[in-house]
């Protein structure tokens, strides 16, 4: 098969959520995965979900065997981040763990590198603003974030980003999208604040909407030249 054979292939999709951690029962991370890939697949792409554990070491091992299993063209990693009312599209992944709480192993890293010898951060790959207009028209309450925190999201985050990039790899874009609650959420204490949640549907709508964007040919600019992010 030509290269230009396998270029003009429609891309792959892998979506990947996580196990519910801190305690917690539900991760609504996972079936909007799920859910996403069931809805593309619908709509006749090439979509496939995977399920991470919440451990530095366990997500990257089950990270690599998806990539090496499906071969994707295009990787939407997505996690929960509970208190957030909207659908957080991230823009950078840094090289630190830093974890306030203990990974579902019982690891809790302080001030360490995902990787002793990777650059300090990575930037999205995905059409990060086209994919922010899209879930505005669909009326999905969504953000760009300059932070996906230093726990296990960021982590699997930074080696999706750092797999992409090396040689021989099938990734073309990849980025990741953090969640809030969908209705599932836990109670908390009768003195605090109900979780932010959004409808599980709209969750998982929000990552059809995105993978949709970053299948779409870049028509000359890789994404949308308006202004945004944030100015503190
Ligand atoms: N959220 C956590 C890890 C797994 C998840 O769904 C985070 O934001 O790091």
């Amino acid at each position: 098969m030509s290269p230009s054979h396998v270029a003009a292939r429609p891309a792959r999709i892998l979506l990947t959520g996580f196990e519910p951690f801190g305690g917690d029962g539900h991760n609504p991370s996972w079936p909007a995965a799920q859910e996403a890939a069931r809805t593309l697949r619908a709509q006749g792409m090439d979509a496939v979900a995977e399920r991470l554990p919440c451990t530095f070491g366990g997500s990257t091992e089950a990270l690599e065997q998806a990539l090496t299993e499906h071969r994707p063209g295009i990787v939407i990693a997505c996690g929960l981040a509970g208190g957030r009312a909207q659908v957080a599209v991230e823009r950078v992944a840094v090289n630190l763990q830093d974890a306030r709480i203990p990974d579902n192993a019982g690891c809790q890293p302080a001030g360490r590198p995902v990787d002793d010898a990777g650059p300090a951060a990575y930037f999205s790959t995905l059409p990060v603003k086209r994919v922010l207009a899209a879930l505005d028209g669909a009326r999905i309450p969504a953000e760009l974030s300059l932070s996906a925190g230093s726990f296990v999201c960021n982590h699997v985050f930074y080696e999706v980003m750092h797999r992409a990039g090396a040689r021989g790899s099938s990734v073309r874009r990849a980025g990741f999208i953090h969640l809030p609650w969908d209705e599932r959420a836990p109670r908390r204490a009768a003195d605090a604040e109900p979780w932010p949640t959004l409808p599980a549907a709209d969750l998982a709508r929000a990552l059809v909407i995105a993978a949709q964007e970053a299948a779409r040919p870049a028509s000359g600019v890789p994404d949308l030249e308006i202004p945004g992010g944030a100015l503190y």
